[in-house]
């Protein structure tokens, strides 16, 4: 078994290079090891003219269970300000060719957001999407007020997000989250063929077809994204982050002080 957090198999299908995340013990939760190796494999695949479209995947039990809350848990807003992880999610979001998340299991917080980073998003009938940041004292920080509002309707971001229930992967496709839902055992040779018509398209306007759309979709994201931020940061000198985030290590219920 490797030690990479991020695999990569460009021999899957002609074209298409499959990134997979690896940290199976722990749902899949994205510490910054995860992310860095992520955004470095993209940059690799974006240089390499042999891969025409990436699909990012996790196992069939997690995408992606969120940001890794042990490594956040302790954190100062000065210390997650400086780490500023988000650097890294705006490389992976300026990566160029066609991205296609392909989610089994949980895509939750983080790993919703990373999901919702791709272009598209391809779910196993297991997949569950959600953005359980309030449970633990925060709330979405890597885009993902500003993203699943875009999605899916104001009301229903809301319901989700000061909820922080999930939603099914057929609910998700009824929303308008996921491009298309598929079985469980073959999710990845599905999501293979759903990626595929892309990969015989010419690079140059597959680049640019992704460019404009982005273009028509990111206008103001970046204010709210900043405002997000500014809150998300902030809520790491509240001892309900401390206590929300200590609860669910300790595996006990959260005591919200409301301060
Ligand atoms: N972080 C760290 N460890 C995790 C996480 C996580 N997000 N999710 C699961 N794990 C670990 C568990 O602690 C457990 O480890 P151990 O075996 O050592 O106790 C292991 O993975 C398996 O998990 P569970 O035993 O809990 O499995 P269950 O099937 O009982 O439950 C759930 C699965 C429902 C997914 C549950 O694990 C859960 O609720 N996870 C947390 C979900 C969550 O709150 N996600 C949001 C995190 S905050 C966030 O994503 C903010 C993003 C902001 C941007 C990031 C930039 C800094």
């Amino acid at each position: 078994m490797s030690d990479a957090l991020v695999l990569v198999d460009t021999a899957a299908a002609p074209g298409i290079a499959v990134l997979r995340i690896n940290r199976p013990a722990e749902l899949n939760a994205l510490n910054l090891g995860v992310m860095t190796e992520l955004r470095d494999r993209l940059q690799e695949l974006e240089k390499d003219d042999s891969v025409r479209v990436c699909l990012l995947t996790g196992n069939e039990r997690a995408f992606a269970a969120g940001a890794d809350i042990k490594q956040m848990a302790g954190r100062t807003a000065i210390d997650m300000w400086q780490v500023d992880q988000f650097a890294i999610w705006d490389g992976i979001r300026r990566f160029k060719k066609p991205l296609i998340a392909a989610v089994s299991g949980f895509a939750l917080g983080g790993g919703c957001e990373l999901a919702m980073l791709c272009d598209m998003i391809v779910a196993s009938e297991s997949a569950q999407f959600g953005q359980p940041e309030v449970k633990i004292g925060v709330i979405p920080g890597a885009g993902g007020t500003q993203r699943l509002t875009r999605a899916i309707g104001k009301a229903r971001a809301m319901e989700l997000v000061l909820s922080g229930k999930f939603i099914d992967a057929h609910t998700a496709e009824r929303w308008g989250l996921v491009n298309k839902v598929v079985p469980t055992a073959t999710y990845l040779h599905e999501a293979l063929r759903f990626a595929a018509p892309f990969a015989q398209m010419s690079p140059l306007a597959l680049r640019a077809g992704k460019e404009a759309i982005n273009g028509a979709y990111e206008n103001h994201l970046q204010e709210g994204l900043l405002q997000e931020r500014r809150n998300f940061y902030l809520l790491f000198s509240s001892e309900d982050q401390k206590e929300g985030m200590a609860a669910f290590i300790e595996k006990r219920a959260p005591n919200w002080q409301g301060r």
